[in-house]
């Protein structure tokens, strides 16, 4: 069975962005696949967080894996900064990194806005991403296409260690993209990405948000001044992202949606956009409840950080074997 591993930030409520570019998938993944979900709490302190909510949100992402589906008898679900190899091999790919390449990253470039005073965890976040996924020897990364850059730093990282320290140092890994659902927009700024941490809440839908609220977002959306429901990234990204979000959810394609809302406005789509939203997160919002109310969460995590914390003792020992460290 192949090795997945993946994680998402708790740096608050997760959004259908997530949900379709990288959750989908980690249930997707998990009958065929040896798959290992991280809460990635480390990255989440690249900027500053409060640590009570921190607390929270970290229980709060981890109840969503299992809400949506992650099944802990199938996957290994845990808390990066429970398992400390993660800082471990961090700092030993760090010392293998070029300053170089971690500026260009797009996501250094966006958050930083190029201040001096940028946090240097910023800076670092991806060799941090590159440690996640190579501690636990793993071939395939399922994330939206926001990462393809840090899953291309982690292979070139692999490669470069690989040629230097011996070929069974680390597995390269291989990303793993949906076809549609890999790049969700903003709601008000369609060129944008979808993001958790956009100060407009109506940017975004978020896994919990109440019927009302989806309301509001959908209604509010950005689109042209056309009116035609046609799929045009370049030319109406609006309306190009909500017939995405449509079709993920319904399962009806693009084509279908066009020829289905031919001749009507955009607010006849809208409208059944937030039906098929709120029907489809119904379930979801239910079994998050029942996860929270069941007490197993802890437990849960608890088991799947001794397990996540076995495999990587063991990848820690042969790397640190090859670099000569330790005794
Ligand atoms: N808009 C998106 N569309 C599709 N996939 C997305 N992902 C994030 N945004 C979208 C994917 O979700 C996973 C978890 O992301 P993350 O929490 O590690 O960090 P992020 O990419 O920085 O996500 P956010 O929502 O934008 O968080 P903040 O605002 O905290 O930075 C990843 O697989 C990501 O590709």
């Amino acid at each position: 069975m192949k090795r997945v591993f993946s994680g998402i930030q708790p740096t608050g409520n997760i959004h259908i962005g997530n949900y379709l570019g990288a959750l989908k998938q980690f249930v997707e993944l998990q009958d065929n696949s040896d798959c290992i979900y991280c809460i990635v709490d480390l990255h989440s302190i690249t900027v500053p967080q409060d640590p009570k909510k921190l607390r929270e949100s970290i229980r709060n992402v981890a109840a969503l894996y299992l809400a949506v589906g992650v099944d802990p008898k199938k996957s290994t679900v845990f808390v990066q900064s429970d398992v400390p190899g993660h800082s471990e091999l961090s700092w030993i790919l760090t010392c293998c990194s070029y300053t170089g390449e971690l500026s260009r990253m797009t996501q250094f470039k966006q958050k930083s806005k190029e201040k001096e005073s940028a946090p240097t965890g910023l800076f670092m976040y991806p060799v941090l991403m590159a440690a996640d996924i190579l501690l636990y020897d793993t071939q395939i990364v399922p994330v939206g296409d926001d990462q393809k850059q840090h899953i291309e730093l982690t292979r070139d990282l692999a490669v470069r260690i690989n040629g230097k320290y011996g070929k069974d140092t680390l597995v390269v890994p291989e990303g793993k993209y949906m076809k549609s659902g890999a790049r969700i927009m903003a709601l008000d700024e369609p060129t944008n990405k979808m993001s958790k941490s956009a100060e407009n809440e109506f940017s975004r839908i978020s896994l919990l948000d109440p019927p009302n609220k989806i309301k509001k977002a959908i209604m509010r959306a950005t689109t042209d001044s056309d009116g035609e429901v046609r799929f045009d990234v370049e030319n109406k990204p609006g309306i190009s992202n909500l017939l995405s979000i449509y079709s993920v959810f319904s399962g009806i394609s693009i084509e279908q949606l066009e020829k289905k809302y031919q001749g009507s406005g955009y607010g006849d789509f809208k409208k059944d956009l937030v039906e098929v939203v709120v029907d489809a997160l119904a379930p979801i919002q239910q079994k998050y409840n029942d996860v929270m109310e069941s007490g197993e969460l802890d437990k849960i995590l608890k088991e799947g950080a001794e397990k996540a914390g076995a495999i990587a003792q063991k990848t820690l020992r042969r790397v640190k074997e090859n670099f000569g460290l330790g005794l």
